[in-house]
């Protein structure tokens, strides 16, 4: 007789019910929320979802995965192997439950465009989870698995709500700054159990960024956007209009300077920073004629968290301003700790104003940019830029440069 029905979707709730579902290959069909009994017996309408013989309905996924795999085998080890294992069972299943995918969605989804977006919102779920993420790579620092040194359901169950997590914010930087918790999880997603479902996993090498939504375009000047009455179109035309001509960049029309920027990124990528390139920077490519200095300082410090999701910020900034990536230069820094650091750098600019560089990127308000005079002061925070080995001094006090970018 049948075993009964699970109801999931893709949603990373019902991962670990379907492994177990497979792994003891119970006779349970899978199906998904459109079936109509599913309909009438969960209000809720959340995934998973279980209904066995004789009426008997189940919800809530750490429930569900319980009693899937004591279908599967009633003394089975994946529930600890006594009452304490037990309990520690549901106490890592829990955990994940209510802090680890609620935190983490509340970051990815405004993210990746499947909710609103609200950055404060989304830093404090980044804050939230890395405080939950730290106790299981404190954890997983002495023991393989999270209840002992043998595979349970918490892994399964755990890793399971760490996908999504590791789908779209754990990149490259985030794995090497959590050795514990990357090799418990890329343990677990080679497992038989999850494997069945996940399949082979590719890691993401940065975290998912917003993308604002496109502002609204301006009208087209006039003498652009009439067309000439007389010009019969051709047929190709009227099926498809020729696409606008290309915006030119406004820092084009102050022309070539005399000396090429490319020239100066080869030396500064090259050459020794503190004995030649610096020395070739204030020679050769700053002249305050045709280029401008400016400061560049995040406004919302208080906000950051870890100092690789500050550089992951600029990495972000540094990308959008990659439109006008011919007319400036640029070395930002993350300065001081976790939960305690901030951003700063120096720019050169074509030009006497930062506007047409920088607003290109979207996000270019959510720094302050201050024009800097050609003083030993200046030259010296902008070695200081260049170099990075030195503190960075921030409200009068020295602090250590954790990381930093370079826009070239
Ligand atoms: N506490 C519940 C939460 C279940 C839950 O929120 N599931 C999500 C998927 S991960 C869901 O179905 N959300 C509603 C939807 O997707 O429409 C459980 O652990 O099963």
């Amino acid at each position: 007789m049948s075993q009964g029905t699970l109801y999931v979707t893709k949603q990373a709730r019902g991962i670990a019910a379907e492994a177990i579902a497979k792994h003891f290959k119970l006779d349970v069909s899978i199906e998904g929320k459109d079936a109509k009994a599913y309909q009438t017996a969960f209000p809720l309408n959340k995934i998973p979802a279980f209904i066995g013989p004789k009426g008997f309905k189940l919800s809530e996924s750490i429930a569900v995965a319980i009693y899937l795999v004591n279908l599967g085998d009633s003394s089975s080890k994946l529930l600890g192997k006594n009452a304490q294992e037990y309990a520690q069972v549901l106490k890592w299943m829990s955990l994940a439950n209510s802090e680890v995918i609620t935190n983490g969605a509340s970051a990815f989804k405004p993210l990746n465009g499947d909710a609103p977006y609200n950055k404060r919102a989304v830093d404090d779920a980044l804050k939230a989870l890395e405080t939950v993420v730290a106790i299981f790579e404190e954890r997983l620092l002495n023991f393989t698995f999270l209840v002992g040194e043998r595979l349970t359901l918490a892994d399964v169950y755990a890793a399971s709500l760490f996908v999504r997590c590791f789908d779209f914010l754990f990149g490259k930087e985030w794995r090497a700054a959590h050795p514990n918790v990357t090799r418990w999880f890329k343990t677990l997603i080679a497992h038989p159990i999850l494997h069945a479902i996940i399949g082979e996993y590719k890691f993401r090498d940065t975290p998912v960024e917003f993308v604002p939504p496109k502002k609204e375009k301006k009208a087209a000047p006039k003498k652009e956007a009439a067309p000439k009455k007389e010009a019969a179109p051709k047929a190709a035309e009227e099926a498809e209009p020729a696409p606008a001509p290309k915006p030119k960049h406004p820092l084009e029309a102050l022309g070539k300077p005399k000396q090429a920027l490319d020239e100066w990124k080869r030396v500064y990528s090259n050459e020794e920073t503190r004995e030649t390139a610096i020395p070739w920077f204030w020679k050769n490519m700053y002249d305050p004629s045709e280029w401008s200095l400016w400061k560049v300082d995040y406004k919302y410090n208080d906000e950051l968290t870890m100092t690789f999701m500050s550089n992951n910020l600029v990495g972000g900034f540094f990308n959008r301003l990659s439109a006008s990536v011919k007319y400036m230069f640029g070395c930002m820094v993350v300065f001081g700790e976790n939960n305690n650091n901030g951003i700063t750098g120096f720019f050169l600019v074509r030009g006497q104003e930062h506007e047409p560089a920088f607003d290109v990127a979207p996000d270019w308000e959510s720094y302050s940019f201050k024009k800097l005079e050609d003083t030993p002061e200046t030259r010296e925070f902008v070695d200081n830029m260049l170099a990075w080995d030195k503190p960075v001094v921030y409200n009068g006090e020295n602090r250590e440069i954790a990381d930093g970018k370079v826009l070239k």
